[in-house]
């Protein structure tokens, strides 16, 4: 099995298993705060997948939300390290786990790879629409069977940009605050409740661009990729390249891009 289809199978198979758990009376545990929650599908979802990964490849790595949340090693170690692993799987088992909960459509599978530190594929899995992103380095972006691009809005007052809040307080406050500039600029802003879901969306031309403060790098490693291989820029949010251990970072069709990085 390729890795892309590896990756596809199992984010297909996690996204059956999370929708047909949808309205079952799911019980949220809280995690490192009360607005951070995860639920036993978070798990089985991540074991799903690992299973399913480092059947295929053996010899690979997978760095899971889940699993390393309760991992004794720190994230900023691990991301260190990424760079001397040839074959490592980011994954995040429900990108947008509040909507699941809630039973609000907008939670994704993401599933990147990273080899040696640098994501060479990437699969985001939107079970509701059933629409599967998926793109490889070199290779453009696709939905489904399609191939994707990213808008082509010169202009902000064109575009549609997202944003969303993470459960920490700070970023939180850091997040509400940049809304009223970039509101002043674009169309109209959205928060779907998967930051996944969102650069999916940069990629496919529905978003003009994306913001948010505080992510992880499961949540975002597969859709910078999807972004980037459709023809949009990624960055932090002082307008540096992408790296894995970025947590505040701007996702546009590259002619917006200035405009999301002077309003912050
Ligand atoms: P999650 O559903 O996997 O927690 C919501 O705006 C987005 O922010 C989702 O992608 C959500 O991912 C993510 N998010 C929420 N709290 C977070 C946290 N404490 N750290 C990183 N990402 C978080
Ligand atoms: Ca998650």
């Amino acid at each position: 099995m390729s890795y892309l289809e590896t990756a596809c199978n199992a984010a297909r198979l996690a996204g059956e298993m999370i929708l047909s758990q949808v309205s079952t009376g799911i019980i949220a545990e809280k995690k490192s705060s009360n607005f951070d929650v995860v639920t036993e599908i978070d798990k089985r979802s991540e074991q799903m997948i690992r299973d399913f990964i480092l059947e295929a490849h053996p010899e690979h790595f997978l760095l899971g939300e889940e699993e390393s949340f309760a991992a004794e090693k720190p994230l900023s170690q691990v991301l260190q390290d990424a760079q001397d692993v040839p074959f490592l799987w980011i994954v995040d088992p429900i990108d947008g786990t509040a909507n699941f909960i809630h039973g609000i459509p907008g939670f994704t599978i993401s599933i990147a790879l990273a080899c040696n530190g640098e994501i060479i594929l990437g699969v985001v899995y939107d079970p509701c629409r059933d629409e599967l992103f998926w793109a490889e380095k070199g290779k453009g972006s696709f939905c489904n069977d399609k191939k994707i691009s990213i808008s082509e809005a010169e202009k902000a007052v064109d575009c549609m940009i997202a944003t969303g809040f993470v459960s920490t307080s700070a970023f939180r406050e850091v997040n509400i605050a940049s809304m009223d500039s970039i509101g002043k600029e674009f169309r109209s802003i959205r928060v779907l409740g998967s930051a996944a879901l969102h650069l999916a969306y940069v990629a496919c031309g529905r978003l003009g661009a994306f913001w948010q403060y505080g992510l992880s790098v499961w949540d975002i490693a597969a859709g910078v990729l999807l972004v980037k291989e459709a023809g949009g820029t990624v960055t932090n949010t002082k307008g540096n390249v992408y790296s894995l251990s970025d947590q505040n970072i701007i996702a546009s069709n590259s002619k917006v891009h200035s405009t999301v990085l002077n309003c912050l």
